[in-house]
């Protein structure tokens, strides 16, 4: 029915005066403008002909065709319509080094000074209360709830199936569900480049907090934080970047914007790498709460399958 107790009938039905009027588009739902359509204008001018009743149904018509605009209609969760910047750090950019030459990891050199645009990156990994929003906002269904033979998603992440905790990072997402929560919020996966400026700074450190390692410091797999898995976001402000973010080392692994290819520092372009044209594998950055504070370097490169989603992987965004 609609406001007002008029009931509906198609835009292509026979109207009458009598049962059904017809329905401002989406009559089942509230109007989404206070404009009257064509059909109720039409409708109208019908009405001003038909004898003494007209008055009366102008101003039903009045109520339903050109009433303000029910506020749960206009509440359809958009994203707003810039990146918003609360809870990023604005990174500089400029020139750094990125890599090592002693080649720890076979991946990680030549070390090389590479130059970036300045940037905005989210303070702390994606969380569980954020990426609700957004799968409440879009109907998002991560790969991980769509596949009958995974127990756990992002929602039940723990082995006994236990609900999410809003504070903790959202994990089990593919780099398809990472990528879509960037664009609805207007922002982006960072590129590895990016992701290791913020983590690193301009002084070629090894971890976020200095030349080295600190397992107290960050959420890695071991006995010297409090944490047996993942631990809020943000849970380690002794561990912060030069930047200013958080558990860029440990927590989850971070999905990059770029394929990976372990030889990619030797042809990269200086200026704003993108990473390969193409690939099998996406980079991940960090290290997780499964790794021993050596694997949480803030020059460790790692590959996954895009396609993959796990209890250690998750994410966060970047913004111009
Ligand atoms: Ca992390």
């Amino acid at each position: 029915m609609h406001p007002g107790g008029l009931r509906c009938a198609p835009s292509e039905g026979p109207t009458t005066l009598l049962g059904r009027a017809p329905c401002p588009p989406g009559a089942s739902t509230p109007a989404l403008t206070p404009a009257l359509s064509p059909r109720c204008t039409s409708f109208n001018n019908e009405l001003r002909r038909t004898g003494p009743f007209a008055l009366v149904w102008l101003l039903l018509l009045t109520t339903e065709c050109s009433g303000p605009p029910d506020d749960s209609s206009s509440k359809i969760r958009k994203p707003p319509a810039q990146p918003d910047l609360t809870d990023m750090v604005r990174v500089p950019g400029g020139r750094f080094r990125r890599g090592v030459d002693d080649r720890r990891g076979r991946d990680e050199g030549p070390g090389r000074v590479i130059r970036l645009r300045p940037f905005h990156i989210d303070r702390f990994e994606v969380s569980n209360d954020r990426f609700a929003e957004f799968a409440n906002a879009t109907g998002h269904v991560t790969s991980s709830e769509a596949d009958p033979d995974t127990p756990r998603s992002w929602r039940r992440p723990g082995a006994d199936g236990e609900d999410a905790e809003g504070d903790h990072p959202v994990v089990y997402v593919t780099w398809e569900d990472a990528r879509a929560y960037c664009a609805w919020r207007h922002k982006r996966l960072p590129t590895e480049a990016e992701w290791e400026l913020a983590a690193r700074g301009t002084d070629g450190r090894q971890w976020p907090w200095g030349p080295r390692p600190d397992p107290s410091r960050a959420n890695g797999w071991g006995e010297q934080d409090p944490f047996s898995g993942t631990a809020p976001v943000g849970a380690f402000p002794v561990g912060v970047s030069p930047s200013g973010a958080s558990d860029m080392a440990g927590n989850v692994w971070e999905w990059c914007a770029d394929w990976y290819d372990p030889d990619y520092y030797l042809v990269a372009p200086k200026r704003d790498p993108l990473g390969p044209e193409r690939g099998s594998l996406r980079v991940v950055r960090g290290g997780s709460w499964t790794n021993p504070i050596t694997v949480l370097r803030t020059t460790n490169r790692h590959a996954v399958h895009p396609e993959e989603a796990g209890p250690s992987l998750g994410f966060r965004c970047v913004a111009e």
